[in-house]
């Protein structure tokens, strides 16, 4: 293949070269001709802005030559649509992926920088909430690492998720301002600008050969500009991209005639238009009818269906095979309307029939479903839908009259079936049901875990399992081990690498080999090191930034997610309230130091959610400042959990939290990266917890609880928590602590809503596992004082996880869903030594 750097790039070139002199030469290039300093006034910034560039210029040929060889061969690509991507810093996984982290470590450390010190220097990209965007960003790299062509489509936020302090207790957010210092990591592409249509109303019209067309005559169009961000792959020349969509304000006549004589109203315009790409929801598995997500939800699919329309005509293909050049996946019900936009670009922009519009959109898309909880449900009121997207709704109609003719065959006289499954919800004011829509817009539709899909088929989507069972499929979650343990925890990872060689960081079964090691002693001595040395990282950092001490030595047991209160990190409270307890009551009594650690966001409108961060604060103020609890009990409140953060949480953690209640976390995530870095995990049958058990084995797994059947049959029966509160004394001196005002300065109605809604409904049952729960985490404390065992059922946890990686995931997606091939890029080389 022909070489597509200038020829006038030599080898050990100031942008290609990777040994040490000419990365520092690179380097000092980079601060002066793009951050225009030198060293003497250079901040942390400019040297991280410097470096960034350095190994920006050093990524540049793979993805040029990936956009290459996608453009020639034309490959069946996958679309990965996702209103979130929750990147997490590019310096140290791009470092690592071109293979350039020791190498450029030497360098900064001859100029006296550290390169931790740099790394933390990168503003991370929130542009997600938790999970579901995790997800995505773990996926887009397993498609790079595998060399599937793929594309991940999104919104560039221009605000991301708010970063989280704690005021007296209590979360406050504050704006996100990740672009202050500029991305060295995007790419603008505005000659790529789309057009993208609002409002207004449509027209029919009747064409020469008397076929009979629709017209949307939009009230406003908005300009979308794409940033493309590399994603390279492990040990792969394929680089993907991720590109994200900004909305701006067109300069068109059009525009202009709207204004006319009314500068500051254009200007507004301007600023309305601007608005669409903003701010990033921050609400996750609760639904907002907001009329401008809605709107952010149209803008990045109609970008990105049009930008693959796009493309197949700069490589004259035909729109026929629009379903056989692409695989689009909804991350979710967020990109939906793509159904509709879709059908919309083939029946009234490219002129086909509504059948054959119709074969191709269903063709084309796959739906992954991620949640169960009904309030997560996206649903669009037919009024605020219709008039930003009239064109759409006549054709939901249209989908919906169909789908509706189909059930009826299937199932003949069966008038409440049609209500429950059609598109539009016509109990009372009339909405449109998204899963409904994803459901009938796609060939496949799947859950994140083996119970979260089944559930799907038994409960949420029960009538369209009957109705298309074939559709019906299982894709566990997984998560990137480049980023979730070669990154974050080198320590663990070069001790792996050095029994079992390195292939494992790419074939994440390769972990068994570890079990040979069961006992051998060295072996456990090392990986227990490795744990203290993580520990003992995360306690120094505790102590800059929090002044808090905590014992390394310590069992350290962490919950970290967004806060909710399905996830029940009121439940860990409670334990926490029967420990201190249980010490006050017996000063003397011999128990196990844990340090407590939580971390995690609230949606700013929920208001449960911030009345839990405020009650683990308040327990934290009382039991670290009581000297009966001293070198036995510590809590923490971490602030700002994010994907940075949690690099150094996963590996430091004895104990993984994952305790929801039974049937509502759909798959989790955070469990397989806790599991990874040898925490063990104590937890309920939910989500991934219950293939996590099962591979690591149930002696290796601390299981309480309900399960999600018993969930269902007590609330059928009747449940009552107050039975549970009156016969249990441990639990119910815990709530009365509370209730009392011990943990709120005397006030008895700080925590009364917590308290009530427990008492008087307890929705999510953590009374009716309260005791489960703690007689659990009292097995817990014994099993950590058996220091070997813990340590060889710890190694399990990690020679076991390999199911786990989101390659399995992809390639699981690859060979049921997308049926895709790698492709892979070759580059011409550079001498590419490093000496
Ligand atoms: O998706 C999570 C699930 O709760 C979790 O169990 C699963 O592991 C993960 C990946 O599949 N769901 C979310 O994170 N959901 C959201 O963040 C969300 C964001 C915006 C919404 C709704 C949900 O409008």
């Amino acid at each position: 293949m022909v070489s597509i750097v200038p020829n006038n790039i030599q080898i050990e070139d100031d942008r290609t070269g990777i040994n040490v002199e000419t990365l520092k030469r690179a380097f000092l290039d980079n601060l002066f001709y793009i951050q225009a300093k030198f060293p003497k006034i250079s901040t942390k910034n400019d040297y991280y802005m410097a470096l960034a560039y350095t190994v920006r210029d050093r990524l540049l040929n793979r993805w040029l030559q990936t956009t290459q060889t996608y453009l020639e061969k034309a490959p069946r690509t996958v679309a990965y649509l996702s209103a979130e991507f929750l990147m997490g810093p590019h310096l140290g996984n791009n470092l690592m992926n071109l293979g350039l982290y020791n190498v450029v470590k030497q360098a900064m450390e001859e100029f006296g920088l550290g390169l931790t010190d740099l790394l933390e220097q990168e503003e991370e990209p929130g542009l997600g909430n938790g999970g579901l965007g995790r997800l995505a960003a773990c996926y887009i790299d397993s498609l790079a690492t595998l060399e599937i062509p793929a594309i991940g489509y999104g919104i560039r936020y221009e605000y991301g998720i708010f970063d989280q302090e704690i005021k007296n207790g209590w979360q406050v957010e504050i704006t996100d301002k990740w672009l202050r210092y500029g991305n060295p990591w995007e790419v603008p592409r505005p000659e790529a600008e789309l057009e993208v249509k609002f409002g207004g109303h449509t027209e029919n019209y009747t064409d020469e050969h008397g076929r009979y067309h629709v017209q949307w005559i939009p009230f406003k169009v908005v300009k979308g500009v794409p940033y493309d961000t590399p994603i390279l792959g492990f040990q792969t020349n394929n680089a993907n991209t991720l590109r994200l969509w900004k909305a701006e304000a067109p300069e068109s006549f059009d525009f202009e005639a709207f204004n006319k004589g009314d500068y500051f109203g254009s200007v507004q315009e301007k600023s309305e238009c601007e608005n669409i790409t903003k701010v990033l929801y921050p609400n996750d598995d609760s639904y907002q009818g907001k009329q401008l997500r809605l709107e952010q939800q149209f803008f990045f699919v109609s970008c990105s269906l049009q930008d693959m329309i796009r493309m197949m005509k700069a490589q004259n293909l035909t729109l026929e095979r629009f379903h056989e050049h692409f695989a689009i996946q909804l991350n979710d019900t967020h990109p939906t309307i793509a159904v509709a936009e879709l059908m919309r670009l083939l029946l009234d922009e490219h002129q086909f029939d509504w059948d054959k519009a119709w074969n191709i959109t269903t063709k084309t898309f796959a739906y992954t479903n991620h949640t169960l909880l009904p309030e997560a449900l996206e649903r669009w009121s037919i009024n605020m839908f219709g008039s930003s997207f009239p064109r759409h709704l006549q054709i939901i109609y249209e989908i919906n009259l169909r789908f509706l003719d189909e059930v009826r065959i299937k199932f003949p006289d069966d008038g409440n079936r049609l209500r429950r499954m059609s598109i539009i919800d016509e109990s009372g004011e009339r909405y449109i049901r998204m899963a409904h829509l994803a459901c009938v817009g796609s060939f496949a539709i799947n859950g994140v875990a083996e119970l979260h899909s089944e559930l799907l088929k038994k409960t949420t989507l029960h009538d369209f399992y009957e109705m298309y069972p074939e559709k019906f499929t299982n894709v566990t979650n997984g998560v990137t081990p480049r980023r979730f343990m070669v990154l974050s925890n080198p320590r663990l990872a070069n001790l792996i690498t050095k029994k079992i060689g390195d292939s494992w960081v790419t074939n994440l079964d390769e972990l068994r080999k570890l079990e040979t090691f069961l006992y051998d002693s060295d072996f456990c001595k090392e990986f227990h090191q490795v744990k203290q040395d993580v520990k003992q990282d995360l306690a120094n950092y505790i102590r800059t930034n929090y002044n808090i001490t905590i014992d390394p030595n310590s069992l350290f047991d962490i919950q970290a997610k967004r806060i909710h209160e399905y996830k029940r990190q009121h439940l860990n409270a409670l334990y926490i309230i029967t420990l201190y307890n249980r010490i006050k009551a017996n000063p003397n009594l011999d128990v196990t130091p844990r340090t407590f650690l939580f971390g995690g966001k609230a949606a700013p409108g929920y208001y449960m959610a911030k009345l839990i961060i405020k009650l683990i604060n308040s327990i934290a103020d009382v039991v670290n400042h009581d000297p009966d609890m001293r070198d036995r009990l510590k809590v923490i409140f971490l602030k700002d959990y994010n994907v940075k953060f949690a690099q150094r949480v996963y590996p430091a953690a004895d104990l993984s939290e994952q305790i929801s209640t039974a049937g509502k976390e759909a798959s989790g995530t955070g469990n397989m990266k806790f599991s990874m870095n040898g925490a063990l995990t104590i937890g309920t049958l939910d989500g991934a917890n219950i293939e996590i058990r099962e591979v690591v084995g149930e002696e290796n797994f601390f299981l309480f609880g309900l399960t999600a059947e018993e969930v269902l049959q007590k609330k059928a029966a009747g449940y009552n928590p107050w039975d549970y509160y009156n016969s249990n004394p441990e639990l119910k001196l815990a709530i009365d602590r509370i209730s009392s005002g011990f943990f709120s300065h005397g006030d008895p109605n700080l925590f009364k809503p917590l308290l009530d809604s427990l008492l008087y409904r307890d929705q999510y049952l953590l009374l009716a596992d309260y005791q489960s729960y703690i007689e659990c985490q009292d097995r817990v404390s014994q099993a950590y004082r058996d220091r070997e065992q813990w340590i060889r059922m710890s190694i399990l946890n990690v020679a076991r996880i390999g199911k786990f990686s989101s390659d399995r995931s992809i390639r699981d997606y690859v060979q049921n869903i997308w049926k895709v091939s790698a492709l892979k890029v070759e580059v011409p080389e550079y001498s590419q030594s490093t000496n």
